[in-house]
């Protein structure tokens, strides 16, 4: 397959501690894709789905307690504890090695070691990497070929060269309390072990392309973000560009496929997927900051997909998906999860397996976090511009996040260093996408507090270099709420398609041609500068979430004080600096 000498150094080494019974290179191709699935339906590690409804989809279950990350288990293993920073778990290289190694030693006797060359990016984008990962499951490389580019013309590309990242896979027993996630960004080095979960062992996406990447991105002037990017094209044709970072399960892969409300596609807007969880990006020749989305396919929450709330992504699934952890419905061999539609099978098999009823059962069917992974060429609104090597252009960033009550349902910054803090005191209520209690409030800077490879307080920093690295043609940086709750505990804003109204005035602020009024955080818009036009909701419903409650911020500035001082003398003193105008705005 290759003459890389390191690459071939590395895979002698895996197979020595590994000691697999054959050893098998994806090359990409169709005819082997082909046969891993045949391989894997035999052992029952996925299930076959109607050909008819969902041609060439797979279900697959994992263990019961492998169903989301697994954020107490993952390590930045940097050769200083300082720079994993306060925010990271951190163990020393050596040690981390060694109890890994000693772990995965001899794990896959009796087994196959896949050796996957992967490219994070459009093979040749002076802006993708590249990544070799060996596992023992089949399963990782059927995700892996869809998530990412996979095979022979991605050696190709990497030639002799010696700038790729190593990630070792091992199932071994699926021991929980042997389950750990390990980045040595130092030595390009990913090991993760004891895991068949998605964030866990997929390890181009969380593992790669953001803690290790964001490592990279800091010595070599460039940002990789858990944000999605979409496109927005006006009557006119032309299209703008934003990123968007939520945190896990707080709306990306909605907002980056969604159809704007029937008033707006009926003047002729729309908008385009470019990606819908991670983005690279890097200044361009022209001076502004130009985005690729490193993935090629979603990973995607499945529960509360419909064709509703998301028309875009339930057509991507209908084939080449590989389902996990969904409500398998025996009658017709197809998938079914709480949300899809009020029609839930009678005759099916849970998440885990079991029989399950949908009209009697009191427990849910699919697992809150089972997800969908198909390919991006299957999204009806894929952007053009999706395999571009150069990226797109961005005009805004947005942060955002769950929060019931305290944060409006969208503002502006008042200039980089200022969106820069927006964007580093973001809080959100935690979800299923990783282990742990659900619906806590908690600080999730840029959602990248379970990502960050590296000290977030030099992340800041970066952040702010980044602003000067690009001048006045940076982004504007925004942040919005979806997700304000009323005395009921039902969501006063409709999101989803109706978010476009807010898209909207984002992009005529960066285009001077929208209002807006100053409050304490930012700018706000008025009641009468967000399109409300078909929808059920009144003014003053919308002035309510617009509101910027001072005595409400009050207290969040102290909580804002509080996780500062966890940075020490990391802290950038220009997020400082904006926490004490907030005070002053405040009082
Ligand atoms: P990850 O893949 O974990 O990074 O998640 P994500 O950020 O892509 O989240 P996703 O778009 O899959 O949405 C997660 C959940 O939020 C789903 O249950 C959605 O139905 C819900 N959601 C998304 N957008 C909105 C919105 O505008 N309003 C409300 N109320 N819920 C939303
Ligand atoms: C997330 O949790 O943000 C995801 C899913 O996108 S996972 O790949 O499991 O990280
Ligand atoms: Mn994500």
């Amino acid at each position: 397959m290759t003459n890389n000498k390191s690459v071939l150094a590395w895979i002698e080494e895996m197979k020595t501690l590994l000691s697999p019974d054959k050893i098998v290179w994806i090359d990409g191709s169709e005819e082997q894709l082909e046969a891993l699935r045949a391989e894997a339906c035999a052992s029952g590690e996925i299930i076959k789905l109607n050909e008819e409804k969902l041609p060439g989809c797979y279900l697959h279950r994992t263990a019961v307690n492998d169903v989301a990350r697994v954020e107490d288990r993952t390590f930045i293993c940097s050769s200083k504890e300082e720079d994993a920073g306060p925010t990271n778990n951190w163990k020393a290289p050596d040690e981390a090695y060694k109890m890994l190694f000693d772990i995965a030693r001899d794990s896959y006797k009796g087994r196959t070691m896949y050796i996957i060359p992967y490219s994070m990016g459009p093979i040749g984008s002076p802006l993708a990497q590249i990544g070799v990962e060996v596992t023992d499951s089949i399963y990782v490389c059927l995700n892996m070929a869809i998530m990412t580019r996979v095979g022979k013309a991605v050696i190709d590309q990497l030639g002799d060269s010696t700038d790729w990242v190593k990630g070792l896979h091992s199932r071994c027993n699926i021991d929980a309390e042997k389950r750990y996630i390990c980045h040595f960004p130092e030595d390009n080095y990913i090991i993760s072990v004891n895991s068949g979960y998605g964030g866990n062992v997929l390890l181009g996406k969380k593992c790669f392309a953001l803690r290790m990447a964001s490592y990279l991105g800091k010595q070599n002037e460039w940002m990789a973000e858990h944000m999605l990017i979409l496109g927005i094209e006006n009557p006119q044709g032309e299209i703008k560009y934003v990123s968007a970072a939520f945190p896990s399960a707080c709306g990306k892969t909605n907002l980056a496929m969604l159809i704007p409300p029937e008033g707006y596609t009926n003047k002729g807007y729309k908008v385009w997927t470019v990606g819908d969880d991670i983005a690279w990006m890097r200044k361009g020749p022209d001076g502004r900051l130009w985005a690729i989305n490193p993935e090629n396919g979603f990973f995607g929450v499945a529960p509360g997909t419909n064709v509703k709330s998301n028309p875009n992504a339930l057509e991507s699934t209908k084939k080449g998906t590989i389902f996990t952890n969904v409500v398998h419905n025996l009658d017709d061999n197809t998938v079914w999860w709480e949300g899809l539609d009020k029609n839930p099978p009678e005759n099916a098999l849970n998440w885990k397996g079991e029989p399950w009823n949908g009209k009697t059962a009191t427990e849910k069917g699919a697992h809150p976090n089972s997800r969908f992974t198909s390919p991006a060429k299957n999204c009806p609104c894929i952007s053009p511009e999706f395999d571009s090597i150069k990226g797109v252009p961005i005009s805004a960033i947005i942060f955002g996040g769950r929060r019931a009550q305290t944060t409006p349902l969208v503002y502006q910054s008042y200039d980089w260093n200022n969106g820069v803090f927006v964007g580093s005191i973001m809080a959100s209520e935690t979800t299923a996408a990783a282990i742990g209690a659900v619906g806590v409030v908690r600080r999730d800077p840029m959602a990248m507090l379970p990502f960050c490879g590296y000290n977030m307080g030099d992340y800041f920093a970066h952040w702010i270099e980044m602003g000067k690295l690009l001048g006045d043609k940076a982004p504007k940086i925004f942040n919005v709420n979806w997700f304000r709750l009323d005395e009921n505990g039902d969501f006063i804003w409709p999101g989803f398609g109706d978010n476009f109204r807010v898209l909207e005035w984002i992009i005529d602020r960066c285009e001077d041609k929208a209002d807006a009024v100053e409050s304490p955080i930012g700018y706000v818009p008025d009641a009468d500068d967000i399109n409300i036009d078909g929808l059920d909701i009144s003014k003053d419903t919308l002035r309510s979430i617009l509101a910027v409650d001072k005595e409400t911020w009050k207290k969040e500035a102290e909580g804002i004080k509080e996780f500062y001082a966890g940075f020490g003398d990391k802290l950038p003193k220009e997020l400082a600096d904006s926490l004490n105008k907030l005070n002053d705005r405040l009082n």
